[in-house]
């Protein structure tokens, strides 16, 4: 799709395997589109023109010059470009929130999203498991930013990685540069860097503020946080593993629930310890119970009636896809809508019983 000096609604689409010179899904320019529950899948930012050929920028979806557009609740996925595999931005003011962007391949910049000379508000996203290939140095596995002023605010931005292929790659989970950023209540965990600067965040000639936030667990040779000019990056009523100072930061294991939903388990240390007494982290609190498809706390014949009007009346998604696939077939389907009645009604096995 292809927006020029226009402001469409776009929703509710399934846009997959597409290849463009830019833009591979969605290509905006000085445009103000809202982009909303579309499923942007397997895209290609991609050229075949001679001996110039070769990979391009968005992949996924392009903001290009004086885009202001509205990006709410996609699901961006497995799209693959030369920098910003899910969502790249360029001289444009996005806004930038509640979508899962995750399975992206960038090869320099911003497995997830990569923002350039823009402004934007990146907020509630879950920011997972996307890639840089970084043959010659990649940087921010999950989202990069470069000469870019905004807002992080409740994102969860986990597993992503770059490499293995290069020593001066930086920021496994996040990486800014000459960047303006204030940082709220964010996961940052599980990002891997193998080699180079490594770090779950890479900070370079940036001022950055970061406040409520975890940044823990990532698999980096430098530590947590990377940083060259260190008086403008402030850190404060953060969960860093490996200890920063600033003010009210802490480091301690934020004890995530098990369904690697990020969570916090009651007992976490993360709830209370934000500025105010807030919680710190993006993940809210309490684990979800296996079965409890529509998560109020049990397991019974509401739940059945709450998968019922998922897959077929078009009701509301679970609360946690990886608590409501009961019989652990990797899918949501009429099978686990009959299991549970099977459960409740039948005697039949538990909700998860035969999981790993
Ligand atoms: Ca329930
Ligand atoms: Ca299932």
């Amino acid at each position: 799709m292809c927006c020029i000096d226009a402001g469409p609604t776009i929703s509710d689409n399934i846009i997959t395997r597409n290849q463009a010179w830019y833009g591979g899904g969605i290509y905006c320019l000085r445009a103000q589109p809202v982009l909303t529950r579309n499923r942007i899948l397997q895209n290609w930012a991609k050229h075949d023109f001679g001996m110039w050929s070769g990979w391009t920028n968005g992949p996924g979806v392009y903001c290009d010059t004086g885009s202001n557009a509205v990006i709410r609740a996609n699901f961006i996925a497995g799209n693959r470009g030369s920098n910003g595999g899910g969502i790249y931005a360029m001289c444009s003011s996005p806004i930038i929130e509640n979508n899962t962007i995750t399975l992206d391949t960038a090869i320099d910049f911003g497995g997830g999203i990569f923002c350039q000379h823009s402004q934007a508000t990146i907020r509630g996203n879950v920011v997972m498991l996307n890639h840089v290939l970084g043959y010659m140095g990649g940087f921010g596995g999950g989202i990069a930013c470069d000469s870019f002023s905004g807002t992080l605010d409740s994102n969860i931005v986990a597993g992503n990685s770059i490499g293995p292929y290069d020593n001066t790659s930086g920021g496994g989970g996040l990486h800014f540069r000459l960047s303006n950023t204030i940082m709220r209540n964010n996961t940052v965990t599980g990002n891997v860097v193998p080699f180079g600067l490594g770090l779950g965040l890479d900070i370079d000639t940036s001022t950055l503020q970061i406040i409520n936030t975890i940044i823990w667990g990532d698999n980096c040779p430098g530590g947590e946080i990377s940083t060259d000019i260190i008086p403008f990056l402030s850190v404060a009523f953060s969960d860093v593993e490996g200890g920063w100072s600033g003010v009210n930061n802490f480091d301690a294991d934020p004890l995530f629930c098990p369904e690697d939903s990020y969570r916090l388990q009651v007992n976490s240390p993360c709830i209370g310890a934000g500025q105010n007494g807030g919680d710190v982290g993006a993940g809210g609190i309490g684990c979800y119970l296996c079965g409890d498809i529509n998560g109020d706390g049990a397991i019974n014949v509401g739940d059945a009636v709450y998968i019922v009007n998922y897959l077929f009346r078009s009701g509301p998604p679970p609360a946690s896809p990886e608590t409501s696939d009961l019989n652990c077939n990797g899918t949501l389907n009429i099978g686990d809508a009959v299991y549970i009645v099977a459960y409740i009604f039948k005697s039949g096995p538990a909700p998860c019983a035969d999981c790993p």
